[in-house]
């Protein structure tokens, strides 16, 4: 069946996390990705974290599915000429270099444009335009200066990161609609044009919320669904909310059976106020249905402490799956802590294709997650990661390169 993207080939100069995972993405749409590494090393994370010897890393293997992979050495001359006709050969080329790095190698924005006026030139950076532009950035910079860190966590503890890569794959994700969107209009202005997601405003971008916090806070000084009401103080910044919900119907993390000794026996469980009535018979306190104290969710608002106890008196009768099927019988909106044991096994994601088996030439069969975007009419087969270089010649064929070329650029160690 064709896919969306077929016909679009990506010029993939990304390494580590945040590039990779917009790259990816397009692959699994179907877009031909030829991703450009340095020859003998490649991408960094083929060797960190190595669960097996020489073997390419679960990091590098899971962020690099149905890609192809070339080796160049950018900085040579030779290796430049190559690149020139591989920008010639390629739609859209997709980078995230630390700042400066392609003008560096000699291909500036204008250099690219000459070569290609319909190339779209796609790049993640740690910052946007400003103070820190020139700064390295990776993950937990970016989850501290986009306003994440400060937000999460409890009121009591320092600033904490949260395992959910959004200054990575978050970013990355805001940059593949970048592309996407820059090919659409490249349809009728035959240009290309240059895309930046910077990771600070994209962990800014799903920080949106606290954002609205911090214009309530500033106009209020309270805010009563937040845990520091009515008891705590509030300062001049959005403070860190526990596991508050973010939206207008308060929620908490309460413990479920067996909490004392499976660290993710607990249930994420919703004060929704349409079920108020369900949620107080389920729990055993129908008198809240008509107390004044409880009856409203205003009412309720400065005893939502006591309430979420009285919620978890009962989940800690009930396993976290108990739980939620008896309060799924209302409609009460509820979630268990699914570990990544529980993930891996979980039967309707491997049916879905969100958990997907890969097999690997030397590491064998391996679970990734696969593509996460569903569309009908464009499905997505997960195909295992390249080796370094394993189509190299391939390409170099294609750009009309012979034989006695390749083996030339081999033996100067251009590729
Ligand atoms: N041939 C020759 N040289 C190559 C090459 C190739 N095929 N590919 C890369 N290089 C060179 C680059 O040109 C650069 O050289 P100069 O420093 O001399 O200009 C050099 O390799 C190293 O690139 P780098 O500075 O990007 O790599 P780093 O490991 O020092 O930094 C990182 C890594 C991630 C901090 C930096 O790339 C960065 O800040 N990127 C932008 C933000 C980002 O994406 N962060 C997320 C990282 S996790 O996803």
């Amino acid at each position: 069946m064709a896919r969306a993207l077929d016909g679009v080939r990506i010029l993939d100069f990304t390494h580590v996390q945040s590039g990779p995972t917009c790259t990816q993405l397009l692959a699994w749409f179907g877009a031909d990705v030829i991703k450009v590494e340095r020859a003998g090393h490649g991408d960094i994370t083929r060797e960190q974290l190595r669960d097996i010897p020489d073997v390419d890393s679960l990091y590098f293997t899971m962020l690099n599915h149905n890609k192809r992979s070339i080796t160049l050495d950018t900085k040579n001359k030779t290796g430049k000429a190559v690149l020139e006709k591989l920008i010639g050969y390629c739609d859209v080329l997709v980078e995230n270099f630390a700042p400066g790095a392609l003008d560096r190698m000699g291909f500036t924005w204008e250099r690219i444009q000459q070569l290609n006026p319909k190339m779209i030139v796609a790049s993640v950076k740690g910052f946007g335009p400003g103070p820190y532009e020139d700064c390295k950035v990776y993950e937990n910079v970016a989850q501290c200066a986009g306003g994440a860190a400060s937000t999460t966590g409890f009121d009591d503890g320092p600033p904490l990161v949260t395992g959910a890569q959004i200054g990575d794959s978050g970013t990355g994700l805001h940059l593949a609609l970048g592309i996407v969107c820059a090919l659409y209009q490249r349809k009728t202005t035959g240009r290309g044009q240059r895309v930046l997601a910077a990771m600070q405003d994209g962990v800014l971008n799903l920080c949106r919320v606290k954002l609205r916090d911090q214009q309530r806070l500033a106009r209020n000084k309270v805010m009563k669904e937040y845990p520091q009401y009515p008891k705590g103080k509030f300062g001049s910044a959005v403070p860190r909310a526990g596991n508050a919900s973010g939206g207008g119907q308060p929620g908490w993390i309460i413990k479920c059976k067996g909490w004392e000794t499976d660290p993710n026996a607990y249930l994420y469980f919703i004060t929704q106020a349409p079920v108020w009535k369900e949620i107080c018979n389920v729990i055993g306190k129908p008198e809240w249905i008509t107390d004044h104290d409880y009856a409203t969710p205003h009412a309720r608002l400065p005893r939502l402490m006591e309430i979420f106890a009285a919620v978890e008196h009962w989940t800690m009768t009930k396993t976290k799956f108990e739980a939620m099927e008896e309060f799924n019988k209302h409609d009460i909106p509820c979630g268990p802590i699914l570990s990544m044991e529980e993930l891996a096994a979980e039967p309707s994601l491997r049916a879905s294709g969100t958990i997907v088996e890969v097999e690997h030439p030397t590491r064998g069969k391996y679970l990734s997650v696969g593509n996460p975007i569903k569309l009908s009419d464009s499905p997505t087969e997960v195909t295992r990661s390249p080796l370094l270089g394993e189509h190299t010649d391939e390409v170099l064929a294609e750009l009309g390169l012979g034989a006695d070329e390749i083996a030339a650029l081999r033996a100067e160690k251009v590729i």
